[in-house]
């Protein structure tokens, strides 16, 4: 509770004076007809109340300089909770969730005009959603009806994500430690899954064994749809189908990682079918595996953004060049961007409780310097297309990608996915020993 109070007092602190914050709750969505998806917090709400319920709203205000913090929620319903499960309800809020006070979700429009009236900042994630854009909108319609009696309604209406989404982009201890319970998850469920491979199966049974892994430990959610492409599959990026049969000779490319209470993992790892890479798979591998070494020696403070994707992208022209599938000269490659044709993507995303998270890549035009608490992913790549023509018939269809997760340190960084093999002997180790 106090490392989320202590959120809300920062955030009130970076505000200017009079401000109002309205953030609401994430809400049920349906799949189909009467079902839904499960339930998912909104990151910014669990960020500022820890509170993992459907039709809420934080309101935050500093008014005349006093801080107030007051949670709309649902009342306690037995009849109702017996269908969608306990809630909090409004007298046990305080104390549960350390707000000032809560009030009925049913009586927001009429309250929310007394929060609004007199400020003069009103914050919200304005643009994000119609419905609540729509609801705000109309109770400040109200409260500039209330001019004749001398409220004052306000002059600004402010952007709440560049203010909230800067302290996300730094994780404190409490935020780490969900962090690292993801990642050491996800990584055994990698090993496990590398240990499960064989010829034969299907890509959804390696699925099945890496959600497997990561449900029985309690990670009921993954932070995104997993990918796990055999063969030629593994150099569409976004592939999610999962369902065809592995054959002998393919490279395996598994993205996938859990959430831990609503803090996500990235990794990826690739791996041949047989437990033994080919002359080309090892060739590229190996390529791909030193461009990720590269980019995570830039991972430090002071350094910039892009410094671990130019150092990736050096590697990856330079290893491409030697084995023929670039020609020309190396710093030709890397101006015209004719890698691209190999690997199109970038090499890092911030993480946090969102997989891609919140902050600014760049700052005034320049990219963002690296601090302590920042973490980002680092996942070089190298795809052939199965249909260029442009290089030997030996290399088509070959698409490898190696993600870890990278905290910033004061002394550099810190690997918080370090716990599943990579090195090309220490996978061909690790899948001889087939469970
Ligand atoms: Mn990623």
């Amino acid at each position: 509770m106090e490392e989320f109070k202590a959120r809300r007092a920062r955030l009130l602190n970076a505000l200017p004076a009079d401000s109002v914050v309205l953030l609401p709750s994430a809400s049920h969505k349906v799949r189909n007809r009467d079902a839904e998806y499960p339930f998912r917090q909104d990151s910014d709400f669990f960020y500022l109340t820890g509170f993992k319920e459907d039709n809420a709203l934080l309101v935050l205000s500093n008014k005349q300089g006093k801080q107030a913090c007051v949670l709309f929620c649902q009342a306690k319903n037995p009849e109702m909770e017996l269908w969608t499960g306990k809630r909090l309800g409004i007298e046990a809020a305080p104390a549960q969730l350390g707000v000032d006070s809560a009030l009925d979700i049913t009586s927001l429009d009429e309250k929310l005009v007394d929060f609004i009236a007199d400020s003069q900042h009103f914050y919200a994630c304005w643009g994000k959603d119609e419905h609540w854009d729509k609801r705000f909108l109309a109770a400040l319609g109200q409260v500039k009806n209330m001019a004749r009696k001398g409220v004052a309604a306000p002059q600004h209406m402010d952007a709440l994500e560049p203010v909230l989404h800067n302290m996300r982009l730094f994780k404190d201890t409490h935020e780490l430690a969900r962090m690292r319970k993801a990642a050491a998850i996800s990584a055994k469920a990698h090993t496990l899954t590398m240990q499960a491979c064989q010829p034969g199966k299907a890509e959804y049974e390696l699925e099945s064994v890496f959600i497997g892994h990561c449900l029985q430990q309690g990670a009921r959610f993954q932070a995104y749809n997993p990918i796990v492409g055999a063969g030629e599959n593994a150099c569409i990026l976004h592939y999610n189908d999962n369902d065809q049969p592995i054959a002998a000779g393919d490279l395996i490319l598994i993205d996938a990682g859990c959430e831990w209470d609503h803090y996500a993992s990235d990794i990826t790892r690739t791996f041949p079918a047989s437990g033994k890479f080919s002359a080309e798979q090892k060739a590229l591998y190996q390529i791909c595996l030193d461009a990720q070494h590269a980019a995570i020696a830039q991972v430090a403070p002071g350094k910039h953004f892009n410094q671990p994707h130019e150092a990736a992208v050096a590697v990856i022209c330079k290893g491409l060049l030697q084995l023929g599938l670039l020609q020309g000269e190396l710093a030709d490659i890397i101006k015209n961007e004719t890698y691209k044709a190999f690997y199109m993507h970038r090499t890092s995303h911030w993480l946090g409780m969102d997989v891609h998270d919140v902050g600014d890549y760049k700052q005034a035009g320049q990219w963002r310097e690296l601090q302590p608490g920042m973490v980002l992913t680092i996942e070089p790549g190298i795809y052939v297309a199965p249909d260029n023509m442009a290089v030997d018939a030996r290399w088509r269809g070959i698409g490898i990608r190696i993600e870890d997760d990278v905290l910033v340190t004061d002394a550099g960084h810190e690997v918080l996915t370090a716990a599943v093999v990579k090195s090309v002997a220490d996978i061909e180790t690790l899948m001889a020993s087939h469970v």
